[in-house]
């Protein structure tokens, strides 16, 4: 409960902001592209992060708001760095059950970058796999083909989680596939992860999907995923979430 209050009131009072993770080539530490990340100003000046409200965004009104504040800041965000004549190209907005639910989603997108003229093309949504393939139920899938067929890319998080389910994939395909962090940690000595990783790789060139790589967070990771043939991730590595201003310093010296 103090958890949906933290949100709710960030909610009601405006402290909801839109950090920003760049999504980066392993080999050089180009930015390609950008996750936008919910965080919450707290009235004593600290940043809370999504994790700590996390269970917040399991009550739908509260996830719907989010998702409506989130789309806003982005769009803008995105026709400030297109203005800026940045070599921008994706930024991904996390959306949840609750989203597609009410099933406007769709309308809240393309009237939140109609409205910053920013093009679709722009925008990739992460759905976490667990949403994707929920049991026994295509209304996420269906909704999904739609705005795919709209040009907007989509995204399957925490890809890894939910192996068994592999056949939906290629009944409802996706665009990106963003390997869960858990086997990017564990790629050291885990040789479980390194054959899952691998076997991510070889799925996702076969059915034509982009692979990016989540939470690397050193150099051997790094060198370990690219020797894989993993071209795309994000990490505290190469960049944590970080605010607007701060995104605009590492598009204009990275990208
Ligand atoms: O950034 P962080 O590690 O705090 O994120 C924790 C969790 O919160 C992740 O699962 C992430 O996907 C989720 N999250 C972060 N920002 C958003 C957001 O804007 N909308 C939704 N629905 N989830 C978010
Ligand atoms: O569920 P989702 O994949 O959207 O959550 C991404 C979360 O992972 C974000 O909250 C982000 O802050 C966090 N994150 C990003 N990079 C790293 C990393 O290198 N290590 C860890 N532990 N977390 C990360
Ligand atoms: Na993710
Ligand atoms: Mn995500």
């Amino acid at each position: 409960v103090a958890v949906i209050g933290a949100l709710g009131s960030a909610l009601n009072e405006n402290r909801v902001e839109a950090f920003y993770q760049p999504i980066v080539r392993i080999d050089t530490g180009a930015i390609v592209g950008l996750e936008a990340l919910a965080r919450i100003q707290m009235p004593n000046g600290l940043v809370q992060t999504a994790a700590q409200f996390h269970e917040a965004t399991s009550d739908p009104r509260l996830a719907y708001e989010l998702t409506g504040r989130m789309l806003g800041q982005v769009a803008s965000a995105v026709r400030s760095w297109l203005d800026l004549g940045l070599p921008f190209q994706h930024i991904g907005i996390n959306v949840t059950q609750a989203d597609f639910k009410k099933g406007d989603l769709e309308q809240r997108i393309v009237d939140a970058f109609a409205a910053a003229e920013v093009p679709l093309k722009h925008i990739i949504l992460e759905v976490n796999e667990a949403v994707y393939l929920g049991p026994g139920d295509d209304f996420v899938a269906n909704a999904v083909e739609r705005l795919r067929s709209r040009g907007i890319l989509v995204a399957l998080d925490d890809f890894g989680t939910g192996f068994a389910s592999l056949t939906h994939l290629l009944h409802f395909p996706v665009d990106i596939l963003k390997i869960d962090r858990s086997f990017v940690t564990n790629l050291k000595d885990d040789r479980n992860s390194e054959v899952i990783v691998e076997a991510l790789l070889s799925i996702a060139s076969k059915l034509n999907m982009k692979i990016v790589a989540e939470g690397i967070e050193t150099l051997e990771q790094a060198e370990r995923l690219v020797s894989m043939g993993c071209v795309l991730g994000q990490g505290y590595r190469f960049a944590p979430p970080v605010p607007r201003n701060m995104t605009t310093e590492l598009l204009r010296r990275f990208s």
